[in-house]
C-alpha cells in the first residue's frame, strides 16, 4: 500500500496528469481521507509551485456529483445517456463474452481501442493498455489527433523532437511565440518569458488571434491561416539578402543552406505579403529583428500544425534558428516539443512482441467516423479510454453515426459520462489520477515524476491498469507481462539511456528527478546526415519538396470564413467543460468575428448565430472586434455537446489528414454563420 494511503491527513507530492506540456509538480493536501485542496509543489524545479486555476480547482472534478462509481448497462438509445448499475463482474463478463464471439467469428481486428492522454501517465496511457492490445490482436490506433503532423515535419529538420531546455529560456533577448496561445497552453514558458522581458527581452507573437497572449506581447502580428510557411521563407528571404545569415555555422552544423538560398529568393516579402496578410514593412522588421538579436527563442505551437500544410510548416520554421546560428546560444533556438530528451523503453512497456500478427491493419483516430461507417472488414467493437471522440474528433456528425450504429459494441472507461460514453453499451468507472500509480514524462521540461495514490478509488472505480489485468483474466490470457505491477513496469521502461541510475525507488525517494539530458549540438543529431537538414533527401523519398515550400490550404468548400476552434483557457481539450464549476468560469463559447464580417452579416454584439457548412452546424454568440482578421473566425474550447452553450465545434471541423504524421486539420476548415432570428 502506498504510505500515502496509510495517512488520512496530510500534504503529498502529485503531479499534474493532464495533457499540458508544463506537467506541474503539485501539492495535494489531504484531510480525513479526501482531497480538500491542490497547489503548486514549489520545490518542483522548473513549475515552481505555480499552477493554473483549471488544476487549482480540481477537487470540483474529482467529486463531483456526476462522477461514475459503477459500471454500467445501456437500457436506453444509443447517445440517449439511460443507463443501469451493474456489477463489476457482470460488465467484464459481458465484455469478454462479446469479444470472444467476435473473435470466432470475425477476427481480433474487427476489435478497436480508442485512446489519447486524458491521463498522460506512461503506464495508464500507452503501456498496460497496449501490452493487454497487443496479446488481443486487435487492430492499432494511429495516435495522430495532437501534434503528429508537426512532429514529422520538425524531425525532417531537426531529428526528433529535441529542442532547447525551458529554464535557458530567460536569457533570450527575442521572443517568439509563433501559433502557440502559451498563456493558456504552457502557462510557465510565459512565466519565463516574463523574467526575460524584465532584463530587456522583446515577446513578439504570431497568430490568427489576438488572445490572451497576443495580448501580452510587445508586438502582435496577426496573419491569415496556413500561410505561416510563407511568412518564414519570407524571413529567410531577407536575412540571406542582408546577409544576417551565420556562414560559419551554417556550414559546420547544417545540409543544404547553399540551395536554401538560392530557393527563398522567390519568396520576397511583396509575395510574402500578399499570402499571408502581413504588410510588407512588417515583414521587414520581423526579419531584421531576428536577424539582429541573440540569443532568439521561437516556441512553435501546436495551433500552426492543426492544418492541411502543418506538417512543412513546423519543417519550415524549425529551420529560422540555424540561419543565424541561434543554436548555440544558451537561451537561443527553438522548442515545438521536448518528448524526446525522456523517451523511455516503449518495447519493453509495451511489449510490441505479444502481437503475433505484424501486418494488423492500423485506423488513423482523425477519421473515426469514417472507419466506423466504412472500414472493410467492419469494426464491430470499440473501446475506448482516456479519449471523448465524440466531442474531440473531427467531423463529429460522422463520428456520432458510427457510434449510434446498432451493430458496435462500444465500451467506454472514464471517470464521467462523456458524450461518448452515452453511445456505450457498457461504461467503466475511471479512478482519477490521483487514485493511481504512474509515472510521468513532460514533453516541455525534462523532469520525470512519480505519482502514487493519494486517495482511495472513487466509488468502484479501477485504473487502466486494474482493468486491463481484469480483463487479461477473464479473457483467459496467461502472459506474465498483462499481470506486472506498475513497480515492475515502470522500472522495465525506465531502463533506457535517458534515464540512468533512475529507477521506482529513486522516484518514491526524489520524487522529481532530472533526465540524463544533453546539449542538442553535442552529438550527431537524429537526421540522416546527423546535421540540421535545410535541404533533406529524405523528405523527397517520402515526395516532398526536399527545400521548405509554402503550400496553399486544400478547397474546404465555397464558404466565406475560417475557423479556427482551438482551446479554452479553462478547460483542457473536452476534460472539465462537463463540471459546472469550470464551466461557470469558461461562461459560454462565442465566437470571435471581425466588425467588418459581422456588419456584413448584420450582426451586433452578443447575437446568437448559426455557423454551418457542408459537415454540419452549431450556435453560438458572437463577440465582434479587431481581434481576427476579416475572413476568419475564432472560437475557444471543446464544450460538451450537450451543454447549453452550443452544439459541438467539431460538427464543422474537417476529417482530411495533414501533409505529415497522417495529423488533423481542426483549423482548415472553412464556414459561413447567419444571425437566428
Ligand atoms: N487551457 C488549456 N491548455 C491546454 C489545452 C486546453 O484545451 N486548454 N490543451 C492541451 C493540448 S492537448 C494541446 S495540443 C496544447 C495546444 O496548445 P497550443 O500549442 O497553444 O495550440 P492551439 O491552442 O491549438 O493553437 C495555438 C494558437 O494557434 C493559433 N493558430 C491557429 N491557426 C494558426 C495559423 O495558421 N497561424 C498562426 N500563426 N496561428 C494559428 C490559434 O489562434 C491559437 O492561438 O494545449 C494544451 N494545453
Ligand atoms: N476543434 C478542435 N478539436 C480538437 C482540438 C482543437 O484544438 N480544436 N484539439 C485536439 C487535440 S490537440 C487533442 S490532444 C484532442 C484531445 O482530446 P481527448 O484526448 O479526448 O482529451 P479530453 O477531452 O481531455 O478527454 C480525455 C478523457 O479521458 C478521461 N480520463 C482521464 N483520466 C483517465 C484515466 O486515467 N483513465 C481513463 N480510462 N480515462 C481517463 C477524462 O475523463 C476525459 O473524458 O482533442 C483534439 N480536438
Ligand atoms: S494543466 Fe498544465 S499548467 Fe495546469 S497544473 Fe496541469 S500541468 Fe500545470
Ligand atoms: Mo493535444
Amino acid at each position: 500500500m502506498s504510505s500515502f494511503l496509510t495517512q488520512s491527513t496530510g500534504v503529498f507530492p502529485s503531479v499534474c496528469s493532464l495533457d499540458c506540456p508544463d506537467q506541474c509538480g503539485l501539492l495535494v493536501h489531504k484531510q480525513d481521507g479526501k482531497i480538500i485542496k491542490i497547489e503548486g509543489d514549489p520545490n518542483h524545479p522548473v513549475t515552481k509551485g505555480n499552477i493554473c486555476n483549471k488544476v487549482r480547482n480540481l477537487p470540483e472534478r474529482i467529486y463531483d456529483p456526476n462522477r461514475l462509481q459503477f459500471p454500467l448497462k445501456r437500457t436506453g438509445e444509443k447517445g440517449e445517456g439511460t443507463f443501469e448499475r451493474i456489477s463489476w463482474s457482470e460488465a467484464l463478463e459481458t465484455i469478454a463474452f462479446k469479444w470472444k464471439e467476435l473473435i470466432r467469428i470475425a477476427g481480433p481486428e474487427s476489435i478497436l481501442p480508442y485512446s489519447f492522454y486524458g491521463n498522460m501517465g506512461r503506464i495508464a496511457a500507452e503501456g498496460i493498455d497496449r501490452r493487454f492490445f497487443h496479446k488481443l490482436g486487435a487492430s492499432r490506433l494511429e495516435h495522430s489527433i495532437c501534434s503528429s503532423a508537426g512532429a514529422v515535419g520538425y524531425r525532417y529538420t531537426m531529428g526528433g523532437s529535441f529542442g532547447i531546455h525551458p529554464e535557458d529560456t530567460v536569457h533570450s533577448k527575442l521572443i517568439i511565440f509563433w501559433g502557440i496561445n502559451a498563456v493558456s497552453t504552457n502557462m510557465h514558458q510565459v512565466i519565463l518569458a516574463q523574467k526575460a522581458r524584465k532584463n530587456g527581452a522583446k515577446i513578439i507573437v504570431i497568430d490568427v488571434h489576438k488572445n490572451q497572449t497576443g495580448k501580452m506581447a510587445d508586438w502582435f502580428i496577426p496573419i491569415k491561416p496556413g500561410t505561416d510557411t510563407a511568412l518564414a521563407l519570407g524571413m529567410m528571404h531577407i536575412l540571406f539578402a542582408e546577409n544576417r545569415t551565420d556562414n560559419s555555422f551554417l556550414e559546420q552544423y547544417t545540409v543544404g543552406y547553399k540551395e536554401l538560398r538560392e530557393h527563398v529568393l522567390s519568396y520576397d516579402p511583396q509575395r510574402v505579403a500578399a499570402i499571408t496578410g502581413v504588410p510588407e514593412e512588417d515583414i521587414y522588421k520581423l526579419a531584421r529583428m531576428y536577424g539582429q538579436t541573440s540569443p532568439s527563442f521561437i516556441r512553435i505551437g501546436n495551433g500552426i500544425q492543426h492544418h492541411d500544410n502543418g506538417g512543412m510548416c513546423v519543417r519550415t520554421i524549425a529551420c529560422l534558428p540555424a540561419l543565424t546560428g541561434q543554436w548555440l546560444q544558451k537561451g537561443g533556438g527553438a522548442i515545438k516539443g521536448n518528448g524526446g530528451y525522456l523517451a523511455h523503453h516503449t518495447q519493453n512497456l509495451q511489449r510490441p512482441d505479444l502481437l503475433e500478427n505484424k501486418n494488423t491493419r492500423m485506423i488513423n483516430m482523425n477519421v473515426i467516423g469514417k472507419a466506423l461507417l466504412e472500414e472493410n472488414p467492419p469494426i464491430h467493437s470499440l473501446f475506448v479510454y482516456g479519449t471523448n471522440p465524440a466531442v474531440v474528433a473531427p467531423n463529429s456528425e460522422k463520428v456520432r453515426q458510427g457510434l449510434a450504429r446498432e451493430d458496435l459494441f462500444t465500451v467506454v472507461h472514464d471517470l464521467f459520462l462523456t458524450e461518448t460514453a452515452k453511445y456505450a453499451d457498457i461504461v467503466l468507472p475511471s479512478t482519477s489520477s490521483y487514485e493511481n500509480t504512474d509515472f510521468y514524462t513532460s514533453y516541455w521540461h525534462h523532469y520525470i515524476q512519480l505519482q502514487q495514490p493519494v486517495i482511495e478509488p472513487y466509488g468502484e472505480s479501477k485504473s487502466n491498469v486494474e482493468v486491463f489485468q481484469l480483463l487479461s483474466k477473464e479473457m483467459g490470457f496467461e502472459d506474465q507481462a498483462l499481470y506486472e505491477n506498475e513497480a515492475e513496469m515502470i522500472n522495465q521502461a525506465l531502463d533506457h539511456p535517458n534515464f540512468e541510475g533512475i529507477d521506482f525507488e529513486r522516484l518514491i525517494s526524489e520524487h522529481y528527478v532530472k533526465g540524463n539530458v544533453k546539449p542538442l549540438l553535442s552529438g550527431k543529431l537524429l537526421t540522416p546526415s546527423g546535421k540540421i537538414e535545410l535541404y533533406s533527401k529524405k523528405m523527397e523519398k517520402d515526395g516532398y519538396p526536399p527545400l521548405p515550400t509554402y503550400v496553399p490550404l486544400e478547397n474546404d468548400g465555397d464558404f466565406p470564413l475560417q475557423l479556427v476552434a482551438g482551446p479554452n483557457h479553462h478547460f483542457l481539450n473536452s476534460t472539465f467543460s462537463n463540471n459546472d464549476y469550470h464551466i461557470s468560469l469558461a461562461k459560454e463559447s462565442v465566437l470571435h468575428v471581425n466588425t467588418k464580417d459581422a456588419t456584413h452579416h448584420g450582426v451586433v454584439e452578443g447575437e446568437l448565430v448559426r455557423i454551418w457548412n457542408h459537415r454540419g452546424e452549431c450556435r453560438m454568440k458572437v463577440s465582434i472586434g479587431e481581434n481576427v482578421l476579416p475572413g476568419v473566425v475564432v472560437t475557444q474550447g471543446l464544450w460538451s455537446n450537450s451543454s447549453d452553450h452550443q452544439q459541438g465545434i467539431n460538427s464543422l471541423t474537417p476529417d482530411r489528414v495533414a501533409d505529415m504524421g497522417n495529423g488533423a486539420t481542426f483549423f482548415s476548415g472553412k464556414v459561413d454563420f447567419e444571425k437566428i432570428e
